[in-house]
């Protein structure tokens, strides 16, 4: 007779028992508002604050009534889900009303953005780096053609007679006075062209982002773990320092290339450098979430600008975490005045039910032959697509009260946290974030005088231990975040009260008190 298989080892069994090793492997069965709840051993319903929310993908909440009575109606009227290559308006309607939000919280001129949809955040991501890598071909094309006539123009020049060869540093010529030393000297300026342009770009971002974890988005992720056994899938990128401008001129010069050129300059047929596109975008997060929701200053963004102005590189602003109304206005870019070319959109977007992203992209620079160079079978379906009216629809009603009610929240809670940090100044760094995307950042443990908190801060634990204690005695769940797991972060949905807050601030206390007592055993189970 066979023996029964444990089904629980088919998906994440090594994630699952870990998250049990640390308190955290909870099923839960129910999810309301910023609620979640699990059934304990007695068979009673016990309720969870989560200030996780879907890592910040619930600003309208878990299972938001008047969401799903939406999704309801949209099922019962049999709304097509799935009719690729026909028309759609839902996409139009959804882009119509993110282009009118746009317009008002990062004015543009009368620019328009076009929307292309996709599934994920990460997916999004890798949208905007196909479509940058196809305007850098094109100004590559561009830069191509015009070496190419200015190479005609001086072999005319050179047959008729009326020009020499000079001497260059960049390409060495065999000296014979004949026909081939022009001819020679334009082979070896080809062949390096040739060279150069087969080379994948560069991509700039900021140090310790997240951008996603596909092939190609991992490598903007910094996270050396998650990133570095697939450098060779992908095109790199160089990470900058968004508070050191000088650094970022720096990176800028080291990746810089030329293409050389054929000029014909008072009668002499000379070699010059021109500058070559290498850099295919600049990703920002306007909130760095993985880095412990840290804000983008004013300077910072001006000084990025600035960058991808110089470098003619489209500014991608990843407002996956950021946007949909948790920082205080629908765009986070807003607050610091970033103005990006392409924008990408996620998580709450889906209203919590549905899977959606979508990029936006700044007509001026838009290409559309990129509507049919990319496509996926579930992107832009009538589901999601009629969810995302639907948040849209929420967030903006009473002149966008929902982002009011972020920032009031958001201060609120921040407020708390900070009433903590002034309370425990040997334990809490600092605390970071805007509106209802926060963090509190804890000192370095590494050198605890309590073994277990060392041993738990050295192997990178202690944020998750400590979650799991948070949830094991206040009933709160929250999770660690920041480039050394040293934050907790708090993004819950705007059903937050005020007595969530104070409970948040009291399990906060209590978890600070472990830390400077050095009570280690209290978050041994
Ligand atoms: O939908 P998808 O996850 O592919 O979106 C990728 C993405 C995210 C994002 O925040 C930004 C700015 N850009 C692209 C999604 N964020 C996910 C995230 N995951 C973790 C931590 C974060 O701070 C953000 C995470 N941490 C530990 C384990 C697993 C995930």
């Amino acid at each position: 007779m066979s023996r029964p298989v444990d089904k629980r080892v088919f998906a994440d069994k090594v994630l699952n028992d870990w998250l049990s090793s640390v308190g955290l492997g909870i099923e839960y069965t129910r999810a309301d508002g910023n609620t979640l709840y699990f059934v304990d051993e007695n068979g009673d319903e016990v309720p969870v604050l989560d200030h996780v929310c879907g890592f910040g993908s619930l600003i309208l909440g878990h299972n938001n009534r008047e969401i799903v009575e939406h999704a309801k109606s949209v099922l019962d009227r049999q709304v097509p889900v799935y009719v690729q290559l026909s028309r759609q308006s839902h996409a139009d309607d959804v882009a119509a009303e993110l282009n009118a939000i746009l317009r008002r919280e990062i004015p543009d001129g009368d620019q328009h953005y076009s929307a292309i949809y996709a599934n994920s955040g990460a997916e999004a991501v890798e949208i905007c780096l196909k479509h940058a890598e196809l305007e850098r071909q094109a100004r590559i094309a561009a830069l191509a053609d015009e070496v190419g006539t200015h190479i005609e123009q001086a072999r005319e020049a050179f047959r008729a007679g009326n020009v020499t060869v000079a001497d260059t540093p960049y390409v060495r010529v065999e000296r014979n006075g004949g026909a081939d030393e022009f001819e020679s000297l334009v082979a070896e300026v080809e062949r390096r062209n040739a060279e150069l342009m087969a080379r994948e770009p560069v991509h700039l971002a900021l140090e310790n982002a997240f951008h996603g974890k596909l092939v190609a988005s991992i490598q903007l992720t910094q996270n050396p773990h998650w990133r570095t056994p697939f450098t060779a899938l992908a095109s790199s990128t160089r990470f900058v320092r968004a508070d050191q401008p000088e650094a970022m001129k720096t990176a800028i010069e080291d990746v810089r290339e030329s293409m050389l050129d054929v000029l014909v300059d008072d009668g002499v047929v000379t070699v010059a450098e021109r500058d070559f596109p290498v850099i295919g975008a600049f990703f920002v997060e306007p909130v760095q979430g993985a880095n412990g929701m840290r804000v983008l200053t004013e300077e910072a963004a001006r000084e990025i600008r600035a960058v991808c102005d110089a470098v003619g590189c489209p500014l991608v602003v990843d407002e996956i975490h950021s946007g949909m109304g948790r920082t205080g206005a629908f765009f986070a870019s807003k607050h610091m005045g970033l103005r990006g070319d392409y924008y990408t959109l996620s998580k709450s977007l889906g209203g919590g039910i549905a899977k959606n992203s979508v990029v936006l992209f700044r007509q001026d620079r838009f290409r559309p032959e990129f509507e049919v160079i990319h496509s996926s079978t579930y992107a832009k379906d009538g589901y999601s697509g009629a969810i995302a009216k639907k948040v849209l629809r929420m967030l903006e009603a009473d002149n966008g009260k929902a982002y009011a009610v972020a920032a009031e929240l958001g201060g609120k809670l921040k407020a708390v946290l900070e009433s903590v940090r002034a309370e425990f100044p040997e334990v809490v760094d600092a605390v970071n974030g805007i509106g209802l995307m926060l963090a509190l950042e804890f000192k370095d443990q590494t050198n605890a005088s309590s073994e277990l908190i060392s041993e738990k801060a050295r192997s990178g634990m202690l944020g998750y231990v400590i979650a799991g204690y948070i949830l094991r005695e206040h009933r709160i769940r929250v999770l660690p975040l920041g480039p050394s797991g040293n934050s907790v972060r708090f993004e819950p949905s705007i059903f937050l009260t005020d007595a969530d807050i104070a409970r948040t601030g009291a399990a906060l206390r209590d978890a600070c008190t472990i830390l400077r007592d050095q009570a280690g055993h209290r978050l041994a189970r």
